[in-house]
């Protein structure tokens, strides 16, 4: 049957796409288990008419685990479907060789790369801050639009963060790396199947840290919010100091947040605050934090 996280290999073959039309070009990233390199794909008939792509491998593709995820994880971005702010699928090679998923390609790279960007900018003229405070602001909407259509399809991304978004030419943010993705049961959350999953705790709500099968639409939210601080701190990690789950939790429940960066107005902060509401049924779903984040649109920097 079509429980979460199968593996639909005929949905998976409507996708297939020839290796032949990739030309794998620079290495743009590493991730723990994969890398990213910029390709060219040649369309089947107008030989003249290359896009540019990225091209997601394994590591080491004969491990039949790492290979399983990868396949999950592309068949999560065939059930999320087009949207503006969801990294489109082109598809993925998987016959007579090594596993590639050929995705759409991202100009700018990483929020957080585009965010250390502007650290260092900002460092030797202040005024790109203020000049350039729209953009994130419409990136940070953008982020909401994306998350509203993975609710609508019932996809829950479990690793919401400035690494994990990418920005392609003419600014547009788009929600990347399905890796941890799941599709939601009826009652509304699911079991960790992966035990061996690296789990971004910083960005995870008390109920995830606390019971790691418990992903919702509000823990989404809840990293949201934490993007929200990320982008307000110019790139900078979460709660230096503290690690482990455990850790994690137990400040939280005893009240401790993040704490409110200098580079937003305190009307800011407190829309991170309801992101970061301990009780999921309290937290604002991303259509309310999409509006509130609409009405206040000077809220960074
Ligand atoms: O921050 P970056 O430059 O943007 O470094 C990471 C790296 O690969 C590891 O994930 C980059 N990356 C990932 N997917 C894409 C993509 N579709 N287009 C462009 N860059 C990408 C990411």
């Amino acid at each position: 049957g079509s429980t979460s996280g199968s593996i639909d290999m005929e949905l998976l073959k409507e996708k297939e796409i020839d290796r032949n039309r990739l030309q794998c070009g620079q290495l743009l990233g590493e991730g723990a288990f994969g890398r990213v390199v910029k390709a060219t794909l040649t369309p089947p008939e107008e030989v003249d008419l290359e896009v540019m792509v990225a091209v997601k491998e394994l590591k080491d593709d004969d491990d039949p685990q790492a290979r399983q995820a990868l396949l999950r994880e592309t068949c999560i971005m065939l059930l999320c479907g087009n949207h503006d702010n969801v990294l489109g699928l082109k598809g993925i090679c998987f016959r007579d060789g090594p596993l590639q998923l050929v995705l759409e390609y991202a100009e700018h790279g990483s929020l957080l790369h585009l965010l250390w960007t502007l650290r260092a900018e900002s460092k030797l003229n202040r005024t790109v801050l203020v000049n350039k405070r729209h953009i994130f602001e419409n990136m940070m909407l953008e982020v909401c639009c994306g998350l509203e259509h993975l609710a609508t399809r019932r996809l829950v991304h479990r690793d919401i963060a400035a690494r994990n978004i990418l920005i392609c030419g003419k600014g547009t943010a788009k929600i990347a790396d399905f890796g941890l993705a799941r599709d939601v049961y009826a009652v509304g959350y699911h079991r960790q199947d992966r035990g061996d999953a690296l789990l971004p705790l910083k960005w995870m709500a008390p109920e995830s840290l606390k019971n790691e099968a418990r992903f919702t639409h509000k823990s989404d939210v809840w990293s949201f919010g934490v993007l929200l601080w990320e982008v307000a701190q110019l790139g900078r990690t979460p709660y230096p100091g503290i690690d482990g789950a455990d850790r994690i939790y137990d400040a939280l429940q005893n009240h401790f947040r993040l704490p409110r960066p200098q580079l937003c107005t305190e009307e800011r902060y407190q829309l991170m605050l309801k992101c970061w509401k301990f009780n999921e049924e309290t937290r604002p779903d991303a259509t309310t934090v999409r509006k509130l984040l609409k009405a206040d649109p000077n809220g960074f920097f």
